[in-house]
């Protein structure tokens, strides 16, 4: 399992990549995984524009953690045995990062992906590799690959096509093409018409290869387990004709077959640029067919077309096993992939029930979607921010006048002044230097049953007795007799000779626009019963906006009479309060924080301090013990 220097990758080849790449690393574990290599061919990242780290993957099923150093020299001093490098560095780069790789003895390999590289550049590359004996492979290549051994980078592709195109397990035929996908065609041909490939390396589609089809021929000459040698060329430059010289000379004696791509050539005018930087004819030596030709001349096996290919190979492989030169590698029981799990579900082939589910608002679309309405039409139809309210709390576009009615409640609950219990919490917390959203939820938090939050409270309460049949001197009775405020009814300030002009604008407007108010005039006629014996005992805010809020839910038509219990019971009018005083609680942190107003501390003339006084007897209660008035205190 020794590499050596016509096989550098074995079952223990260990490589830097170098680069942040963690797309090819996977795919790497994920080969050795299939594989059954017992150690991960990728033994570290480097990447200098990040501190030294680890780095989340898998290994099969389970997760496992890849060290990232920002240095190459770290790298390799951690990790000695390491033989091959990935280098994933830009065209701008590469040409220093992989002079520094060569003068790294233990550096045997190195595969440059980059394209774009300045031809000037790789061919310094190319000398300094070669006085210290590293194989480059590349640059503009997706790099190689050995089955049941080692895989550079992305070649292959996904896993699903590496297992069928079976590169999990090594045949008897050895390739070289120029690119990722010429190499993946022969890997499918190879994989069809022989007992498989054994090795396959792309050299690069640049015009100067850091090693050339002749270098990976001549490795596969000397390799005793390549049995049979596939090289895909194309247009432009001369190296199959080396290939061809070789075979001429008795350098290569294994059988060949062979092919340039680009034949289709001759049908331009003009000379054409294929896909690669160095797909392009200069002279007719370069031409496709003058290759082909010269190939057949040296006895290499090239067929009339590259469609008749496979076949060609497929005879001359049986042949060869009939002669008994091939022993065909038995196929091993195809491995179980992992495949993750976004792919798989996108293949259909896994489901989960999903942690959360969603049914108000989509935003993975190109637009988003409000309950199913388009974000652009939201405007185009301006349905205001009732619309929006609408769509979002109860899924479904309210009639007009109900919108309407939703805005004008943000409005007239935006705010009630500074000395409402939720904007006195609200600025204490602004003075005392914490940020808006802070000070905005230390105001909500204050709206309860008491204060802003008795709407859900009022519509039950109101509604609930007028279902049930009680006149409204009968339903204040009863809340009498159970010792229970009426939510909704009562107010610190308003009353009936100071009337709270919201209220009437509520009002006013439901009368105009609702179907029906029977619940407002239920709550109205209790108002006539609490007021007779107190002024301030009014239907206050939270009282008609929660009464209306129950008229139009069951009038409306847009709601069924179980929707409409529904969102009564699960806090929806509440809702409205908390959403429309925002705006004034927003308000209120920002006047505090625009005038720079200081620590608030409240004066202590406004506390009566019962517990100090010893002739009031009060009782302090300290760590341990019990004490009675003030001069035991201090
Ligand atoms: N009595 C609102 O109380 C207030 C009674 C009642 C029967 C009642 C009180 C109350 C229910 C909760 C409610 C929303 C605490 C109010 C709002 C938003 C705001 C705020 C703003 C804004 C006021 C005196 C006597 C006692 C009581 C009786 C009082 N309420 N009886 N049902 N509901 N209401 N909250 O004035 O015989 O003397 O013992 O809890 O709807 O929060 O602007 O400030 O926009 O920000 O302190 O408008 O009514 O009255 O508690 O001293 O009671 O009346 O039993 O009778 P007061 P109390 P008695 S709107």
């Amino acid at each position: 399992d020794s590499p050596n220097w016509y096989s550098p990758f074995t079952k223990s080849t260990r490589s830097i990549v170098f680069g942040m790449q963690p797309r090819a690393v996977q795919g790497m574990l994920d080969f050795d995984y299939i594989c059954k290599r017992t150690v991960p061919s990728v033994a570290c990242i480097v990447y200098p524009f990040s501190g030294n780290h680890v780095q989340k993957f898998y290994w099969g099923t389970h997760e496992t953690l890849l060290p990232v150093f920002s240095s190459l020299d770290e790298a390799i001093k951690r990790f000695p045995e390491v033989s091959v490098v990935v280098n994933f560095s830009s065209c701008r780069s590469v040409h220093e990062t992989t002079m520094q790789m060569i003068s790294y003895p233990n550096i045997k390999a190195i595969a440059i992906i980059a394209e774009g590289v300045p031809e000037r550049k790789t061919r310094q590359i190319i000398a300094a590799a070669n006085k210290k004996n590293t194989l480059i492979i590349g640059p503009a290549t997706v790099g190689g690959i050995k089955p049941g051994c080692f895989k550079i980078g992305n070649t292959g592709g996904m896993m699903d096509n590496i297992a069928s195109s079976k590169l999990y397990f090594p045949g008897s035929v050895a390739y070289v093409s120029k690119s990722g996908g010429m190499s993946n065609e022969i890997n499918n041909i190879v994989s069809r018409t022989t007992d498989g490939v054994y090795e396959g390396v792309a050299i690069g589609g640049d015009r100067f290869p850091g090693s050339t089809f002749l270098d990976h021929i001549l490795r596969y000459e000397a390799d005793p387990s390549v049995k049979l040698m596939v090289l895909l060329g194309e247009v432009g430059g001369v190296e199959e004709l080396r290939v061809a010289e070789a075979v001429k000379s008795g350098k290569l004696t294994k059988p060949i077959i062979a092919w340039c791509i680009g034949t289709c050539a001759k049908m331009f005018n003009t000379e054409v640029q294929f896909g690669h930087a160095g797909a392009l004819a200069n002279s007719e030596m370069e031409t496709a067919d003058y290759k082909n030709n010269a190939l057949r001349e040296a006895g290499i096996l090239v067929p009339k077309t590259f469609e008749e290919l496979p076949a060609l190979l497929n005879k001359t492989f049986s042949d060869m096993v009939q002669a008994g030169l091939i022993v065909p590698t038995p196929e091993p029981e195809p491995p179980k992939i992992p495949i993750d799990y976004a792919w798989a579900q996108e293949l259909g082939l896994v489901r989960k029930p999903a942690a959360f589910v969603s049914t108000i608002c989509d935003d993975r679309g190109q637009e988003l979607l409000y309950a199913g309405m388009r974000i652009s039409d939201v405007f185009k139809e301006e349905i205001g921010i009732g619309g929006v309210v609408s769509l979002l709390w109860f899924k479904r576009r309210l009639p007009d006048y109900a919108c309407k009615f939703v805005e004008m409640v943000l409005m007239l609950t935006a705010d009630h002044g500074p000395a409402v219990s939720g904007a006195h919490n609200t600025i204490v917390t602004a003075r005392a230097g914490k940020d808006l959203v802070s000070s905005l939820c230390s105001g909500l938090l204050t709206i309860g049953n008491r204060f802003g939050g008795a709407l859900d409270g009022a519509a039950e309460q109101f509604s609930s007795a007028y279902d049930m049949g009680l006149s409204p001197r009968q339903f204040v009775d009863s809340m009498r007799k159970k010792n229970k405020l009426i939510l909704g009814i009562g107010h610190k300030i308003k009353s009936r000779t100071n009337p709270d002009l919201r209220v009437s604008i509520i009002k006013d407007y439901a009368r105009k626009h609702f179907v029906q108010t029977p619940i407002l005039d239920y709550a109205l006629a209790v108002e006539n019963i609490t007021t007779a014996k107190k002024d301030n005992l009014i239907l206050n805010v939270d009282g008609a906006i929660a009464v209306l809020f129950v008229d139009l839910l069951r009038h409306s038509g847009a709601f069924s009479p179980e929707e409409s219990e529904e969102y009564a019971r699960i806090g929806t009018l509440n809702g409205l309060f908390v959403l429309g005083r925002s705006i004034g609680f927003i308000g209120h942190y920002l006047d505090q924080k625009r005038l720079k107003q200081g620590l608030y501390r409240h004066p202590w003339d406004d506390i009566s301090y019962l517990n100090t006084s010893p002739s009031a007897g009060s009782i302090n209660v300290t760590n341990d013990r019990v004490q009675v008035g003030a001069a035991k205190i201090a």
